[in-house]
């Protein structure tokens, strides 16, 4: 089971014991039900043996909780937080309101409206509190992008992305010869 850390928040590479690396990336979501979306995201910063914590901070369900965490991220060590949220989507820029870190919202697709609704909301911030946002269910994006943030100041992060970068050219070269008469 994954542990929790002092604030209830899930921590990958985390075994309970002294050996558990900081997190660097902070991944949130307004709601359990944004879970499924993040996955994609999560695997990436597996991948990429990216430390990171997970929990859950609403904006409308937790806002105390909420700017609690964003006053505590940078203090903790956390370099970047990626923020899932659907509907009403103010997780990512209320979090960006109150941390200097970069915040990544990816908008959830959870109503009626498609993600649409989630994407307007993250990505129309006003002028002073950017936000960036990557397209709608996309985490594995937010992931890459959180890595490549990470990876400007750690290099062997930014080793493994370009390998990633050149292993995902090399198999879309591989695919195009395949269907090449
Ligand atoms: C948002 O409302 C969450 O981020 C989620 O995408 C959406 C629906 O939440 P639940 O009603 O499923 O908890 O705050």
């Amino acid at each position: 089971a994954t542990p929790k850390s002092k604030h209830g928040a899930l921590v990958n590479g985390d075994h309970g014991d002294d050996t558990a690396e900081k997190p660097l990336v902070l991944v949130t979501m307004g709601s359990d039900s944004d879970l499924p979306v993040l996955k994609a995201g999560l695997d990436i910063l597996k991948e990429f043996g990216v430390p990171y914590s997970l929990d859950i901070t609403s904006a409308h369900r937790t806002p105390k909780y909420m700017m609690r965490i964003a006053d505590e991220a940078a203090g903790k060590g956390i370099k970047v937080i990626i923020a899932a949220a659907g509907g009403a989507a103010h997780l990512p820029g209320m979090l960006s309101s109150e941390t200097p870190l970069p915040v990544i919202g990816v908008p959830v697709k959870a109503t009626h409206l498609d993600g649409m609704d989630s994407l307007l909301s993250i990505v129309q911030m006003p002028r002073g509190v950017p936000t960036a946002t990557v397209g709608i269910n996309n985490s594995t994006n937010a992931a890459l992008l959180a890595i490549r943030i990470v990876g400007a100041f750690v290099p062997s992060y930014q080793a493994k992305m370009r390998k990633y970068q050149l292993e995902m050219e090399e198999a879309v070269i591989i695919k195009g010869a395949r269907l090449r008469i």
